[in-house]
């Protein structure tokens, strides 16, 4: 197979340079090809990742309470980054429309597909809502808002993304979104709490072995992509949660010493025996961390919404 053409992608240089040194790491933003998107939907149906059905029930419980705050204005845009099948928006959206309030709703993803579907479901079930998709990544939708900036922005940042970036790198995210934004605009984010650790642990290390095969699908999609011959079982899946940091982060360990080839790279990588790649961080947060990266990034917290067993937020900050 000739894989020369791709070695020039941002896949193929991230790969060189995360296996090339001592401390090996992939980016989890890698897990989502097809098969990782697949999997993904899974992980989020699993009895222990409990994470979904506790935003869900939040947005389920408080979406009067959070849209009460927007509603306010004769006219708003309602910006998400990451859309995906907006199944949870869905919930803000209905009451949107049954609300008949006047906006427009812009969600933001990297697939242009997802995005057509999630405009037709909904020209299906709430016809005549405003729906503008933006195809893009983060970056560059932050960087040109496609909005309207005259009218008021509320912008929703669900599904604990945030939580996949360190600290540092999730200030630097936030204060690009506060760019973005206006005095006085909204963002309603999604932080997972510290908490019992095993429970966490528990929603990184499943019983059926999902989140073990989505770790691995980064592997596959090497070896599919950039002509890569890992061999999947010699690798184990082993996340590691830190309580100190709330940082639940995912290895991929070698078991045996081993040399893996990736011809579009036209290098070889040696693991020694035990060698871990890092490849996700998910970052837990207490609420004094979450004051503090609000104040940070050039928020304050209007109010954090939770669900009853307090394990998740959903939290409304203003610019
Ligand atoms: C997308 N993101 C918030 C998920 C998380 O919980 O960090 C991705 C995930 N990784 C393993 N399971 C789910």
């Amino acid at each position: 197979m000739e894989y020369s053409l791709r070695k020039d992608t941002e896949f193929a240089r991230d790969v060189s340079v995360g296996l090339s040194g001592n401390n090996k790491f992939l980016s989890s933003k890698y897990f989502y090809d097809h098969k990782g998107d697949e999997l993904f939907q899974k992980i989020m149906q699993l009895p222990e990742y409990y994470l979904t059905r506790k935003e869900f029930s939040i947005l389920e419980e408080h979406h009067r309470c959070i849209m009460e705050r927007i509603l306010d204005f004769p006219e708003f845009n309602m910006v998400e980054m990451g859309a995906g099948d907006g199944l949870k928006t869905k919930i803000l959206l209905e009451y949107l429309y049954n609300q008949k309030a006047n906006f427009t709703y812009y969600p933001i993803d990297i697939s242009g597909n997802v995005l057509k579907q999630l405009e037709t479901s909904l020209h299906v079930s709430y016809p005549g809502i405003e729906v503008s998709p933006i195809v893009s990544n983060y970056k560059n939708a932050l960087q040109d808002p496609l909005w309207n900036r005259k009218t008021k922005t509320l912008l929703l940042f669900l599904g604990a993304n945030i939580g996949n970036f360190v600290w540092d790198d999730a200030v630097k995210v936030l204060r690009k979104i506060a760019r973005s934004l206006q005095e006085g605009d909204m963002a309603l984010i999604g932080f997972d709490f510290k908490k019992d650790p095993e429970l966490i642990l528990r929603a990184y290390d499943d019983s059926q072995g999902v989140t073990k095969d989505f770790n691995l699908n980064i592997l596959t999609r090497i070896n599919k992509e950039l002509g890569g011959n890992f061999d999947l079982t010699k690798f184990k899946h082993w996340p590691v949660y830190n309580p100190v940091n709330g940082e639940c982060r995912s290895y991929l360990v070698s078991l045996v010493e081993q040399e893996v080839t990736i011809e579009a790279l036209k290098q070889r990588f040696k693991f020694k025996k035990a060698e871990a790649i890092h490849t996700e961080v998910s970052k837990k947060y207490d609420k004094d961390e979450l004051l503090l990266l609000a104040e940070d990034s050039g928020f304050e917290v209007l109010e954090n919404f939770e669900d009853c067993d307090g394990y998740f937020t959903d939290s409304l900050w203003r610019k």
